[in-house]
């Protein structure tokens, strides 16, 4: 019997990656997506299959995390082998603007599914899978963050994502579920949202490069990520549900840079030679033509900034015989070619 899983947020850069995973283990995969006035289906255009066709491998259905009745529905319809919850205001900078929209989707939506699971376990042990976070550790002064290091959310987001990775631990302890917390760190693609950093670096780039755009603003470029390849990462979430019993996993590379670092790599494949100038707000910097392409804008700033994210993975390394396979070099090679392509 083929398995059978549903996707929460399957329409997102995860989702997009995961339901090619999924389907390359002989999966049937249910999506859920969100009505739109416009298409938002367009990671996963090139996998859809018509309703009328038969033995599909993909099947989307409308919902929303934050309609209980809906969710819990969605869940008995369809009643998965597993749930993967990726469904998420997933943007740090915007969960600050809209921080009660952020805490239902984030926060309580996940708890909608684990309800939903706990009500149905005498019909199926559903497995669950919840997209967790490095902005968990926040403000944490721990070098590289692992399983155990406290959590000091710093975002609206954060504590959200803090609610929800409580909330799955509860749930399994408390109802004996199947029920999982990846912690992954930022991780990156081609599929990448445009508003986040490095798509917004690249993408921009590439423009200046090919004279389409002059200038690029930015925030704060000395906070310290640890950038991953999403390709990498979802085979990790596959993992954690195949694990023989449930439990919670740090997801990253061990291997950190700051934003100004990426924007350093990128100018250099691109054979961009910047001199940067000037400190704070008025650093800027500037390409061979001494043309201003980089300022900084105080509008990216954000209240709380996480500056310091680095993962240890051994857990994952020892228990999932996981490790990340993609070089930061070769993401980044990876989204200039397909923005280059774009720009075609
Ligand atoms: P993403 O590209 O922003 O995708 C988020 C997905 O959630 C989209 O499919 C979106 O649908 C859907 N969604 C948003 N609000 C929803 C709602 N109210 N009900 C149902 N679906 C909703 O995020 P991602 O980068 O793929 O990340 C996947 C998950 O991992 C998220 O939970 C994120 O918070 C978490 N995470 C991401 C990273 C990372 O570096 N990427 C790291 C750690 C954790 P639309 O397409 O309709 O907007
Ligand atoms: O910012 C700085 C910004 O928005 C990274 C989400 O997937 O990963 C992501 O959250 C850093 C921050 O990602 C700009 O201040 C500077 O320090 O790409 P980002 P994020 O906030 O780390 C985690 C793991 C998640 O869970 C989230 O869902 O870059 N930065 N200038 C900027 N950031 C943005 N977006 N735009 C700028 O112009």
């Amino acid at each position: 019997m083929k398995k059978i899983a549903l996707i929460f947020g399957i329409t997102g850069q995860d989702g997009s990656y995961l339901v090619r995973f999924l389907q390359k283990k002989n999966y049937i995969v249910h999506g859920v997506i969100r009505r739109s006035s416009s298409f938002n289906t367009s990671r996963i255009d090139d996998l859809y299959e018509a309703p009328d066709e038969k033995k599909r491998k993909l099947i989307l259905h409308y919902g929303d995390l934050v309609d209980s009745s809906l969710v819990h529905s969605l869940i008995s319809k369809v009643m998965p082998d597993e749930i993967y919850n990726l469904a998420a205001q997933s943007h740090v900078a915007v969960s600050f603007q809209t921080p009660e929209y952020t805490s239902d989707v984030d926060g309580l939506g996940t708890l909608r599914i684990l309800e939903s699971i706990r009500s149905l376990k005498e019909k199926k042990k559903i497995k669950f899978y919840q997209a967790g976070t490095s902005e968990m550790f926040g403000g944490t002064q721990i070098k590289s963050q692992n399983e155990n290091t406290k959590f000091e959310p710093q975002s609206p987001y954060a504590a959200a994502k803090v609610y929800a990775h409580t909330i799955t631990k509860i749930y399994r302890d408390a109802y004996n579920i199947f029920a999982c917390n990846g912690i992954l760190f930022n991780h990156e693609s081609p599929m990448r949202g445009e508003t986040f950093v490095t798509k917004k670096i690249i993408k921009a780039m590439v423009k200046i490069k090919l004279k389409k755009q002059k200038t690029l603003y930015l925030g704060n470029l000395y906070s310290k990520r640890d950038w991953g390849h999403a390709k990498d990462y979802v085979k990790a979430m596959w993992k954690i549900l195949q694990h023989k019993y449930a439990d919670d996993f740090v997801v990253a590379t061990n291997q950190q840079k700051t934003i100004k670092d990426f924007i350093k790599i990128v100018s250099k494949k691109l054979n961009m030679k910047l001199k940067w100038r000037g400190k704070g707000l008025n650093e800027i910097a500037l390409d061979e033509n001494k043309n201003i392409i980089i300022k900084i804008s105080k509008r990216y700033f954000r209240p709380l900034e996480v500056e310091n994210l680095k993962g240890d993975y051994s857990k994952a390394k020892k228990i999932l015989k996981w490790k990340p396979q993609i070089s930061l070099t070769q993401l980044i090679d990876d989204m200039i070619q397909f923005e280059l392509k774009n720009n075609d």
